[in-house]
């Protein structure tokens, strides 16, 4: 793309909607709030190596106001980016135990925006990269400022679904059901780019397998079968030629394994049945954009797109990436369900 033909965020989805007959330009804007939300936070992510320097350490400042963490300073702006608006009835956040409405003194809209505000934010000290995962849903009931039915809707529903990779630099990947794109932020201008059109899986995919493979001994035979097929090929003696790859940053290893395939796994095991990821904020928009680019994505027998949530916060096993891998995947724990 040469300089002077560039493709902003905004553009991409105003010219989106376009194709959307009626749609009535708050679905857009919310996309549009997201992205600003998104340089904000990415701005005040580049500067958390400094704020330690500057004394932020003890929970101060060198002016003696408090430090905020970094996953509550998102919360705060993207609920800021979207409370007033009049496009949203109510959001949901990792950050937040219940549904949070829209305060009565501003209007309410028809949709629900559900998010992990920063994810990862453990890996921030140590200049590892982190993200920030959304979706939209439309609203369902009669309430005007939402209720659960609104925000338990399975993943199937979303209107859109999208990450910001906080990385060596920032991107927002998002699809609104007519593939994936990709936009690497210009800090320069301030600016969200079209820098990956229709993003899809590669195929063949890299031999990559994607896991936290210290928890092996509590995994399930199929699972821990599957890893050791992946290793060793069909022969005991024989590679499988996979390489692996974790960074322990949800958002991160699914954009890995969004560019280059392969497949990024948290199971569920002995201590933890359901895993640890949350299927409304996170499994599900990954799901969304991981099947819009030609992907899979499952618990270990269901869809995850197919599973109908029963709590904001419901964790749930998440097996993703390259169609083949997963479903490969899926028959192991299928063939070891009845082990262990
Ligand atoms: P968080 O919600 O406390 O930030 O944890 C979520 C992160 C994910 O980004 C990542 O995939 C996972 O935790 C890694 O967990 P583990 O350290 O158990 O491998
Ligand atoms: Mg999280």
């Amino acid at each position: 793309m040469s300089e002077t033909h560039i493709i902003t965020i905004d553009r991409h989805i105003i010219e989106h909607e376009r194709k959307h007959p009626g749609a009535r330009g708050a679905f857009s804007n919310i996309l549009t709030d997201v992205a600003l939300a998104a340089k904000v936070i990415s701005r005040k992510v580049n500067m958390a190596g400094l704020m330690d320097i500057l004394g932020a350490t003890g929970g101060e400042n060198v002016q003696g106001e408090s430090v905020q963490k970094l996953d509550v300073f998102a919360q705060e702006v993207i609920y800021r980016a979207m409370d007033h608006t009049g496009d949203l009835c109510c959001m949901v956040s990792e950050e937040w135990d219940d549904i949070i409405p829209i305060p009565d003194k501003f209007p309410a809209g028809d949709y629900v925006l559900v998010f992990d505000p920063l994810d990862g934010s453990s890996n921030i000290d140590v200049n590892v990269s982190i993200g920030t995962v959304f979706a939209i849903l439309r609203k369902v009931s009669n309430e005007e400022r939402g209720s659960l039915m609104d925000c338990l809707q399975p993943g199937r529903k979303q209107l859109a679904a999208g990450y910001v990779v906080y990385g060596s630099s920032t991107m927002l990947v998002y699809t609104t059901g007519n593939g994936v794109h990709g936009f690497t932020l210009d800090p320069s201008i301030g600016e969200f780019i079209l820098s990956h059109p229709d993003i899809r899986i590669p195929d063949p995919p890299s031999r990559i397998y994607s896991v936290n493979e210290a928890y092996e001994p509590k995994w399930s035979p199929g699972v821990q079968k599957f890893i050791d097929h992946l290793k060793r090929g069909d022969g005991d003696s024989g590679s499988g030629g996979f390489s692996s790859r974790y960074i322990g940053s949800l958002v991160s290893d699914f954009h890995r394994t969004l560019l280059r395939g392969g497949i990024f796994m948290y199971p569920g095991d002995r201590s933890n049945p359901e895993g640890k990821l949350r299927l409304l904020y996170e499994a599900s928009p990954l799901a969304m954009l991981a099947e819009q680019a030609g992907g899979r994505a499952t618990d270990g027998r269901r869809d995850i797109l197919d599973i109908e949530p029963e709590s904001l916060h419901q964790r749930t096993p998440l097996l993703i990436g390259s169609a083949d891998l997963v479903t490969q995947a899926q028959e192991f724990l299928a063939e070891g369900a009845g082990e262990g």
